[in-house]
């Protein structure tokens, strides 16, 4: 079979281009500095996101893979076969392809902001299996969900799987899951969720700062990024990386720390940051099993299932419209 053809949705497009700069203005000029987490995501950032997985200290993607494992069957049965299944932030799409032997999908549909990482992993996943139709979309699905008409609609799967959700605040991840929830036409499919639950701190310290420094390279990489999205010029040197878990707002963030006082230039702005001084570039919630069920009937899902680890780290979710 060819090589599937990625629909790039506008990216490049100059309108998006000059909200995109917007936003970025807005969070780099704010008394409090912030970027989102999606700027993580060039093709660099891709690459780190996928060491990370394989680092000992960052368990979630080897706890949620286990557990699709040891529970391939009974979630194959809840979420049916035949599926269109749309994968959302797909990334390398390993996670979905080991569940295609199980889940036998009608069509697969990889969604991702780093649209060109995307189409380099669709090509070889559809070598390996050309008898399944695939549909890369690169696109930012976190501000809209507009699904082109080659999207199938009947037995829709949203594939939402690491934890991925947790980027968000709980009430951004409850009009989420809404828009997910208004898009699904039939009770046959419904969501496919992986979420990471509260455990030790030092645990999840460790997952986010690792020895090998290989997540602070992640989210120092959101600067050079920036600079090639803004013609900033930031340098990646004058900055350190900071992740810590805050209880009572039951998330990990992480910060880059400007190392001296300094001064970032972008064509048509600047903005001063004093030494000590942070850019918020990631929330990353985790749940406890209890308020889950509830995130997902707030958002109008039912019959929600849910799948453990033995330690009960991480959670796989099923749940219908
Ligand atoms: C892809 C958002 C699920 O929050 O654990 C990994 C990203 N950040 N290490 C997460 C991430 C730092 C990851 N998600």
């Amino acid at each position: 079979m060819a090589q599937p053809a990625l629909i790039p949705a506008d990216l490049d497009s100059l309108s998006e281009d000059r909200q995109r700069r917007a936003e970025l203005v807005t969070g780099l000029t704010a008394p409090a500095a912030f970027i989102s987490p999606k700027y993580f995501y060039d093709v660099l950032g891709s690459k780190l996101f996928e060491a990370i997985c394989a680092l000992p200290e960052y368990y979630p993607t080897r706890t949620e893979a286990a557990i699709f494992a040891e529970h391939r069957d009974e979630i194959a049965a809840a979420v049916g076969q035949d599926a269109c299944l749309i994968d959302l932030g797909a990334g390398n799409c390993a996670k979905a392809a080991s569940l295609f032997a199980a889940l036998r999908p009608r069509q697969y549909v990889p969604v991702d902001i780093s649209a060109q990482f995307l189409q380099q992993s669709v090509a070889g996943l559809q070598r390996r299996f050309p008898d399944i139709p695939m549909l890369p979309l690169g696109m930012d699905f976190s501000s809209t969900l507009a699904l082109p008409a080659q999207v199938q609609r009947e037995r829709r799967l949203f594939f939402y799987p690491g934890s991925s959700l947790g980027n968000f605040d709980r009430d951004e991840a409850l009009v989420f899951l809404r828009r997910l929830r208004a898009a699904l036409p039939d009770a046959a499919g419904g969501v496919l969720l992986g979420l990471d639950l509260v455990k030790p701190s030092a645990v999840l310290e460790a997952a986010y700062d690792d020895a090998l420094g290989v997540t602070a390279a992640f989210n120092l990489n959101a600067l050079n990024h920036i600079n090639g999205l803004l013609g900033a010029d930031f340098n990646a040197r004058d900055w350190r990386h900071l992740a810590f878990y805050d209880e009572a707002q039951q998330r990990v963030e992480m910060h880059l720390e400007a190392r001296r006082d300094l001064i970032v230039r972008w064509p048509g702005g600047r903005r001063t940051f004093r030494q000590g001084e942070r850019i918020h570039t990631e929330n990353s919630h985790k749940f406890r099993a209890d308020e889950i069920a509830d995130l997902l009937a707030q958002a109008g899902f039912g019959d929600c299932q849910m799948w453990c680890d033995p330690q009960r780290w991480f959670a796989v979710c099923h749940a219908r419209p």
